[in-house]
């Protein structure tokens, strides 16, 4: 039987929820760079995935092939490599800048970031990389500069090719394929520089930097439960405090997609049963929202009290943030062990872990939206 506070709260939650990391488009990066400065190497370690291999290659230019793979967020446009010798760049240039300069190209074709890679232990930043740089940059997209190679270079070196070009007015990162450096720091970068409409398929697609993820996940989890619960959102009795939760399952899913962890499962139920989460709202939902009264001074004083926005909130926030956490522990573990069964792991975790997390986060978001 459907209640009619099950209704509205599920009206609240998907109509905040909607945009929740539902990134429409992909994120369209470009990498350049000379024949074997390992553009290849560091796609395929920040995406783990390798487009060449996995994707469907279109020419867009002479030099530049649009790579994309199903469902995946990242369109790469990846430059044959250019010997700098030659002229051959001149041409890439001049096309890759009326490619560009098109103005009427709609979002889903337009490049978003560039990525301009440079081997550090090559030990130098060319006249022509610098001219290359400029016009890119005068083109007014987001373009930094990967140093890539930089475990082989002495850090000394990989110092100086960084001061020249920040005395070019250009951000650099040194990075390697084999072993991260800066990579994490390349994350963040280019989630910052990005545009709104497609930085959540970035962040979400990015492998090498699941901090960002996690604070960036924790902080749409609490704009869009508050927005959910706010102004007009109507009290609704203790006793469905549970379905409350179990209402969440947009939150939930949109969270998991976030770690990349969603397509690891054949379906929604599969991963919710393995997480725990039905456990979570079964078994503790009737539990913890009995504890709230406790944390909410006044509230348990009166029969049959009511949850609020404030109380609203602050429970979708902490389901969040617990799902949000068991994520981020697996994402690591998965960094860390490239072959890990995620199922097992999952299971692995005590239900009373997360039952001591959950409950933690519910009394902090409490104190906070009082
Ligand atoms: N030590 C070290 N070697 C690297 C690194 N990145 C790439 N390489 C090596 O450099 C070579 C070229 O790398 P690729 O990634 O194919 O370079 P690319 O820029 O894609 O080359 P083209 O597509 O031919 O232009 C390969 O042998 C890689 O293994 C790195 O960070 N450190
Ligand atoms: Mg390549």
């Amino acid at each position: 039987m459907v209640k009619t506070s099950d209704v509205i709260v599920n009206q609240a939650v998907e109509k905040a929820m909607a945009g929740f990391l539902n990134e429409e488009g992909k994120t369209n990066i470009l990498v350049v760079g000379a024949t074997g400065s390992g553009k290849s190497s560091l796609v395929n370690r920040v995406f783990q995935i390798d487009f060449a291999k996995t994707g469907v290659g279109t020419p867009v230019t002479q030099a530049t092939t649009k790579y994309e793979v199903d469902d995946f967020p990242i369109t790469l446009f990846d430059t044959k490599g250019y010997e700098v010798a030659t002229d051959e760049h001149k041409r890439f240039i001049t096309e890759m800048e009326s490619y560009m300069k098109d103005s009427k190209k709609k979002m889903d074709e337009q490049i978003h970031m560039i990525w301009y890679c440079i081997a550090a232990s090559g030990h130098r930043v060319t006249e022509t990389d610098l001219a290359m740089l400029k016009k890119f940059s005068d083109i007014n997209k987001p373009v930094c500069v990967v140093l890539t190679k930089s475990d082989i270079t002495a850090v000394s070196d990989v110092n100086t090719l960084m001061q020249v070009l920040d005395e070019h007015g250009f951000d650099s990162f040194a990075v390697s394929s084999r072993a991260g450096i800066q990579l994490p720091k390349l994350m963040e970068w280019t989630y910052n520089h990005l545009d709104d409409a497609v930085k959540w398929a970035f962040l979400r697609a990015q492998q090498v930097n699941v901090e960002l993820k996690r604070t960036e996940i924790n902080k749409a989890i609490r704009q869009h439960a508050t927005m959910a619960f706010g102004v007009g959102f109507t009290p609704i009795p203790f006793a469905d405090g549970p379905i409350l939760l179990a209402n969440q399952g947009v939150m939930i899913n949109r969270v998991l997609k976030g770690y990349g962890l969603d397509g690891l499962f054949g379906n929604f139920e599969n991963l919710i049963g393995t997480l725990g989460v039905g456990q979570i709202v079964s078994q503790l939902g009737r539990y913890l929202v009995a504890q709230i009264l406790k944390f909410v001074p006044g509230v348990g004083t009166v029969a049959g009290g009511m949850i609020n926005g404030s109380v609203a909130t602050s429970l979708t926030i902490a389901l969040g943030l617990t799902v949000s956490e068991i994520s981020y522990r697996v994402a690591i573990a998965k960094l860390q062990d490239e072959n890990l069964d995620v199922e097992s792991f999952m299971k692995s975790i005590p239900m009373d872990e997360i039952k001591g997390l959950f409950e933690q986060f519910v009394k902090d978001e409490l104190k906070r939206n009082k």
